[in-house]
């Protein structure tokens, strides 16, 4: 079964928090997502009450450890973009998910080596997710 990294807004937003619930349980139907928390809308954008550099250390291992990112770009989100460059710099495959009439960052959407997919409603994502999931 694949690991997957599944980047998404803590601090920036919460408010596609439902959204990534939604993946979130359609990815695990097929895999392992490291990382549970980000799909949890019940995380407070507080985020987790661990340590900030133990929960650092800890996200950057399961990038390592992840075979794919799944990256919900559709709100600003430092963290996410910093976790995008990680995953970049260590040749993981990266999907980013976005919705419709976003004015995406270029960093993100002028990155040939990020595929980056818009859509309206997440069950537009099922195909393409398992798709990725299983190359
Ligand atoms: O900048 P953001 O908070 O929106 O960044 C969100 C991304 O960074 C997510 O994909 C998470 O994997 C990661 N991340 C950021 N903050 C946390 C966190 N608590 N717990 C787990 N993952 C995180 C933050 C609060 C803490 C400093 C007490």
């Amino acid at each position: 079964m694949k690991k997957v990294y599944f980047a998404g807004a803590i601090r920036g937003t919460r408010e596609k928090a439902n959204e990534y619930k939604k993946i979130g349980d359609f990815i695990e139907e097929y895999a392992e997502i490291l990382d549970k928390h980000v799909v949890d809308p019940e995380l407070s954008n507080m985020g987790e009450s661990l340590d900030k550099s133990e929960i650092y250390k800890r996200d950057i291992e399961w990038i390592a450890e992840s075979d794919i990112v799944f990256a919900e770009v559709t709100m600003p989100s430092l963290g996410v973009g910093y976790e995008i460059a990680y995953a970049e710099k260590l040749g993981k495959k990266i999907v980013c998910l976005c919705h419709e009439g976003v004015n995406l960052s270029a960093m993100i959407h002028g990155d040939s080596n990020l595929e980056v997919i818009f859509y309206n409603d997440v069950e537009e994502l099922w195909d393409v997710i398992k798709e990725r999931l299983q190359d």
